[in-house]
């Protein structure tokens, strides 16, 4: 597959012709659909709505999370050696086109820097991917979704912890916390966490040969296809709202990789829908 990204222009004008189709050709099930009454939402998020995510608007609860699992199941997968360069566009630093920003230090640092050691750059899954035992596989080990480029010692230091408030601060990573059976990431991203571990729960459900992933309120979930706590991951969601970044991100794996989205990014409202 092309790990080419599109131009922002090329880009746009993708949404753009979404945006016309959507507006243009309401289908009979976006016609269905109750009436949004915000008039504050982006025009691509609704043109989404009345497309990718036609099948899900008007839903809740467990309904809605089955929705959208068949939604975003519709995807090109990549390589686990593909994340490398698949890391380079989506966590591209936009100050600075050389490098990428590391997701617990926040360090903008050289795209050439990866590898193993210390101070290098490498692929953190932050669904730690001994919790259901997947690997590296093509499947969930490899899904850009929840992959992103972490410091090797802060990576080290995160394990496969489950994510939880409290600890000590973590060396290099200012803001990142840690305790026996738990870590805490810097404000700036612990929603970005919470939906990235959210996107996991509704993408895997057991098929494929892959552990239905879910989360739940426990640390210490070893091996076993879970991560917590959930309390708190519905807590970041809400104080860490989705910005610039973590949407281009989203949009870039649409465009250019993944081709399916993060419903998280998109409408945060549906963490709670789903989530109670
Ligand atoms: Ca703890
Ligand atoms: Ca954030
Ligand atoms: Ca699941």
């Amino acid at each position: 597959m092309s790990t080419h990204r599109p131009s922002r222009s090329r880009r746009l004008a993708l949404l753009a012709v979404v945006a016309v189709a959507g507006i243009a050709a309401p289908s009979v099930a976006a016609a269905n659909t109750p009436a949004t009454t915000d008039t504050n939402r982006p025009t691509a998020v609704q043109a989404l709505d009345d497309t990718y995510y036609q099948d899900a608007m008007g839903k809740s609860g467990p309904e809605l999370k089955a929705a959208l699992h068949t939604i975003i199941s519709d995807q090109t997968k990549v390589s686990y050696d593909e994340v490398w360069d698949a890391l380079k566009s989506t966590d591209e630093d936009p100050d600075n086109p050389s490098n990428v920003i590391l997701l617990y230090s926040g360090r903008s640092q050289s795209k050439d820097a990866s590898g193993g050691n210390p101070d290098d750059w490498n692929r953190e899954h932050v669904w730690a991917k001994s919790h259901g035992d997947f690997g590296t596989a093509t499947g969930p080990g490899t899904d850009l979704h929840h992959l992103r480029p972490t410091n090797v010692t802060v990576n080290s230091i995160r394990g496969n912890k489950d994510f939880d408030n409290g600890g000590q601060d973590v060396p290099d990573a200012s803001g990142n916390r840690t305790d026996d059976d738990s870590f805490e990431p810097r404000d700036q991203v612990k929603g970005d966490v919470a939906r990235m571990i959210l996107y996991m729960a509704v993408r895997y459900d057991g098929g494929d040969g892959f552990a239905d992933l879910e989360p739940n309120d426990n640390v210490d979930n070893g091996s076993a296809p879970h991560i917590g706590r959930l309390s708190v991951l519905k807590e970041w969601s809400a104080e860490d709202p989705p910005d610039a970044f973590e949407k281009n991100r989203n949009q870039v794996i649409y465009d250019s990789f993944q081709h399916n989205r993060n419903p998280f990014i998109d409408h945060p409202e549906w963490v709670d829908s789903i989530w109670k």
